[in-house]
């Protein structure tokens, strides 16, 4: 009895737990704004704890509305019940991913691009089964990637993160209402043939910059975009892969593998509008079937073996406007059939065996041309004055060659011209004074040849004029003042290539690029990027094209730095005599100055102090007199070389305020006295940045023990620390030789493809322009990565 009363409150008090348990239940189920609410303000706490400095939107959150509807970056369902969105991107936030974002049970779009995210998606984002938008992009993501359970998603891009391994966790899990699906730029590895099968909806996929490795997928040519560039696919196209239904409008299967012939069947893709093919181990003809694909804008071959025979057909294709069949081995004269497509904005024939001339081919007369690249040839002609007749010419690259001769003045009337790449050949006479015509001119390479006379003053008209190369010429008298004319008002160039949504950039951009970032061995974008893919190539070119700075400059006296367009001078290893003009004080575009290895003589003018300087290199000229104090306020300065001169006086205590000189030699001015700090930024600098001074003393290093024997010859030293060579790889583990593996075709294709997205006002989904610095320097990508062997 006593007993039964005891098990029926026992019971009773069960019964009542039981009860209580599930009312809690269904109250923690039952899931509402202010579930939601409550939530967010989680988030926001979880946020804010990772994030004490630099906050995003998210800050704000509660402070202007208590609904979560009227918060930045949230919405909500049309009748305001739930949270159905949010929207992070580029809100500075770093440290790990949320890990209750499923508790957002209605959470259909997530956006989270563009921090610095770090560490592995948690496993709670699996349970977020209503998501039809996931981005991830540029962050700094990592592990393996298990998304299997998020089956809604339409729309996933997780480009630009560090996530390893294979895709099978994912895919075909993930596939079923799957759209539009981004994984580039990661280090995901493993096959990608059976992967997408089951995504029967997919239409843009893009697999590009990984380690994938075996065959390619076969099922790509019903989608609508489709690249798997830089991976290591291997294995021939098989002809069945192109279905007669092919609705591809853009195919990059660039920088792999891929090996065999191309099958004729290509042709059934006849909404083709970009075919990139470059860099891959493609041997046979060009199929002539491809000219039948009538919709072709951009035909990229290069980078392969293709045999020499370029198919007539291809000259039905009335909109092709990018052709590149650079380095595929072709040698003896330029095929005659390139000068009959009359059609065409850029031919690329870079990097082949090309001899001879290039007038036979007719190329001359195409009406077209914006950009004509032969570089990395072996023409051996003079240079011909017929070129003068393309008038639509903007870029001329014709470097790495045997051309002889004469500059031919006529090139002055070529009033469009914004690259003039004649470096490399065997070009002698003086620079004509007729280049002083080009007024859209931005670029000027005239370096490595033989060139002789004097720097014609009218250059001084090419007010657009930034980025000037004339090393290692026999160049020889004053430098004109008129030169410090030059980049005073490139706005109206830079306007006009704002305007053009044709394509302005090409297959010629990281030459170029290299070129301008490289000077002297230094290169401004060393710390800021370590991603050296095409496509930040590609970025920077169209950035600077546009004038977008894309490096930061600070202005005289202040170490304020913004981003801001700017250029060099590199007149090193030529016979240039005079004194520096005093003018050089106008040169406010410019932050890069090379003077070294030639005849100056004089004082450096103090006004030398007004131009935002980064690099200065006056090494082995007869500079004399002090060093002006005034340099010691060039805050911005990182690379000083005032080394083999005549300098005399005291060392000015002032370059100790250069807080930023990583670079600084000042040796074999034996008439230079003082004390060298041991303390502050010069105190950093060892015994070599000062040798061959026997006046300077040292409380850390003894310097007139020994004079050591004079420094090896201008022309050595120039080709060591030079714009080309080993100084490339000075900048931070940048790495130029693997930025440039892709370079050539295979970045055309974005440049492409954004061409026409533009034009036709389709998703632009394979070039996301100008997205800004700050997430280019977050990405770390392995500088090595194509360190392959694979040529320009
Ligand atoms: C993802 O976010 C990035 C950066 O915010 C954006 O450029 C990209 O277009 C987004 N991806 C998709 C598929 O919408
Ligand atoms: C890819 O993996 C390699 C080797 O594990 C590493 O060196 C590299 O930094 C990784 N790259 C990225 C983008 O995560
Ligand atoms: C294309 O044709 C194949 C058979 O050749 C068929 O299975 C597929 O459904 C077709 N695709 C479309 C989009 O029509
Ligand atoms: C050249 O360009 C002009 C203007 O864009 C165009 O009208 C003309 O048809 C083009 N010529 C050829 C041969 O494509
Ligand atoms: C280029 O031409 C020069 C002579 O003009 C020759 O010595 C050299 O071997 C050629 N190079 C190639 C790669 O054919
Ligand atoms: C081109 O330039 C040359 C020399 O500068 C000049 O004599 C000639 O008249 C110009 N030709 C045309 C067609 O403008
Ligand atoms: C081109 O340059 C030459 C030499 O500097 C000059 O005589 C001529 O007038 C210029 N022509 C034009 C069209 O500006
Ligand atoms: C200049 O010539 C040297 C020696 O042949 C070569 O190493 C270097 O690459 C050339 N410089 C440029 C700017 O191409
Ligand atoms: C620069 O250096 C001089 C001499 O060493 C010193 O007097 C001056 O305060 C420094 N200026 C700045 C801005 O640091
Ligand atoms: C994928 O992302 C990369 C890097 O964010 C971007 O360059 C590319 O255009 C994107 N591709 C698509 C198909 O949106
Ligand atoms: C991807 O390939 C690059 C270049 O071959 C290599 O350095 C890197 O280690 C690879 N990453 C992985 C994860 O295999
Ligand atoms: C500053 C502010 O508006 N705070 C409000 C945040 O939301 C809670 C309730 O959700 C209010 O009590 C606070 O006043």
């Amino acid at each position: 009895m006593l007993e039964d009363h005891k098990n029926e409150a026992q019971c009773f008090r069960v019964v009542h737990i039981l009860l209580l348990l599930m009312m809690a239940g269904t109250a923690m189920s039952e899931h509402s704004l202010d579930t939601d609410k409550e939530i967010l303000l989680n988030l926001k706490s979880f946020l804010e704890e990772r994030n004490p400095i630099n906050r995003g939107g998210y800050e704000k959150w509660n402070q202007s509305s208590s609904n979560p509807c009227d918060w930045y970056g949230i919405s909500c369902s049309p009748d305001g019940a739930r949270v159905t969105g949010l929207d992070l991107s580029d809100n500075r936030i770093s440290g790990e991913m949320f890990k209750s974002f499923s508790a957002l049970n209605q959470l259909q779009y997530l956006d989270l691009s563009k921090n610095t995210l770090q560490g592995k998606i948690p496993d709670d984002l699996r349970r977020c089964h209503n998501l039809v938008y996931l981005n991830l992009s540029h962050n700094l993501l990592e592990g393996a990637l298990n998304l299997a359970g998020v089956t809604s998603l339409e729309k996933l891009d997780l480009s630009t993160n560090r996530f390893l391994g294979d895709l099978r966790l994912s895919f075909p899990a993930v596939c079923n209402n799957l759209v539009v699906a981004n994984l580039s730029i990661n280090n995901f590895t493993g096959r990608i043939d059976n992967c997408f099968d089951g995504c029967r909806n997919l239409q843009y996929l893009d697999l590009s910059s990984n380690n994938f490795t075996g065959y390619l997928w076969t099922g790509f040519s019903r989608l609508a975009e489709f690249s798997v560039s830089e991976n290591y696919i291997t294995g021939p196209i098989s002809a069945s892969s192109f279905e007669e239904n092919c609705s591809l409008v853009a195919l990059d299967l660039s920088e792999n593998n891929i090996q065999g012939e191309v099958p004729m069947q290509i042709s059934n893709c006849n909404n083709l509008v970009v075919l990139n093919l470059c860099g891959n181990n493609f041997i046979g003809p060009i199929p002539l079937q491809i000219g039948s694909i009538l919709t072709l804008e951009g035909l990229l071959l290069g980078g392969n073996s293709f045999s020499r025979v370029i198919p007539e057909t291809l000259l039905n294709l009335k909109n092709l406007a990018f052709l590149d069949l650079s380095r595929n081995n072709f040698g003896g004269e330029i095929q005659d059939i390139f000068g009959r497509f009359t059609q065409l904005n850029s031919l690329v024939l870079q990097g082949n065996l090309y001899t001879g001339g290039i007038v036979s081919s007719g190329i001359h007369r195409l009406p077209n041309i914006t950009r004509l690249d032969l570089s990395y040839n072996n023409f051996s002609s003079y240079l011909p004055v017929e070129i003068s007749q393309m008038l639509s010419l903007k870029f001329l690259i014709l470097a790495h060659n045997q051309f002889t001769g004469t500059i031919p003045p006529e090139y002055g009337n070529l009033s469009q011209l914004q690259a003039l790449d004649l470096s490399n050949n065997g070009l002698i006479g003086s620079i004509p004074p007729a280049l002083g015509n080009l007024t859209s001119l931005l670029w000027l390479m005239l370096a490595n040849n033989s060139l002789t006379g004097e720097i014609p003053r009218d250059i001084g008209n090419c007010g657009s004029l930034f980025w000037v190369n004339l090393a290692n010429n026999q160049l020889s008298g004053a430098v004109p003042h008129e030169l410090t004319n030059i980049g005073r008002n490139a706005s109206p160039i830079f306007e006009s290539n704002r305007q053009s949504n044709h394509m302005i950039a090409g297959p010629t951009e990281c030459l170029v690029t290299q070129r301008l970032l490289s000077v002297e061995g230094y290169t401004p974008f060393g710390s800021l990027y370590t991603i050296p893919t095409r496509k930040i190539c590609r970025r920077i070119w169209n950035q600077l094209l546009k004038g977008y700075g894309v490096y930061p400059v600070c202005a005289m006296g202040s170490s304020v730095r913004t981003y801001q367009i700017s250029g060099y001078i590199q007149l090193s290893g030529n016979q240039l005599t005079g004194e520096v003009p005093q003018d050089i004080g106008k040169m406010k575009n410019f932050s890069v100055l090379h003077l070294g290895s030639n005849e100056f003589y004089g004082k450096l003018p103090t006004e030398i102090r007004n131009v935002p300087l980064v690099v200065l290199n006056i090494s082995g000229n007869r500079f004399s007199g002090q060093i002006p104090v005034e340099v010691g306020n060039m805050k911005c300065l990182r690379s000083l070389d005032l080394s083999r001169n005549n300098f005399s006086g005291t060392m000015p205590m002032q370059l100790n305020n250069l807080t930023e000189l990583s670079n600084f030699n000042i040796s074999f001015n034996p008439l230079l006295a003082g004390r060298i700090p041991d303390r502050g930024q010069l105190g950093t600098f060892g015994k070599e940045s000062f040798m061959g001074n026997p006046l300077l003393h040292s409380p850390l290093f003894d310097l007139d023990d020994q004079l050591p024997p004079p420094p090896p010859s201008n022309w050595q030293d120039e080709n060591d620390i030079g714009m080309d060579g080993d100084g490339l790889n000075s900048g931070n583990g940048f790495s130029w030789e693997a930025l440039l593996m892709g370079y050539g075709c295979g970045m055309v294709f974005g440049v492409a493809v954004f061409y026409i997205t533009f034009r036709k006002g389709e998703p632009n989904w394979f070039a996301t322009m100008v997205d800004g610095i700050h997430q280019w320097r977050a990405q770390k990508r392995n500088a090595s990565r194509r360190g392959d062997g694979r040529k320009i």
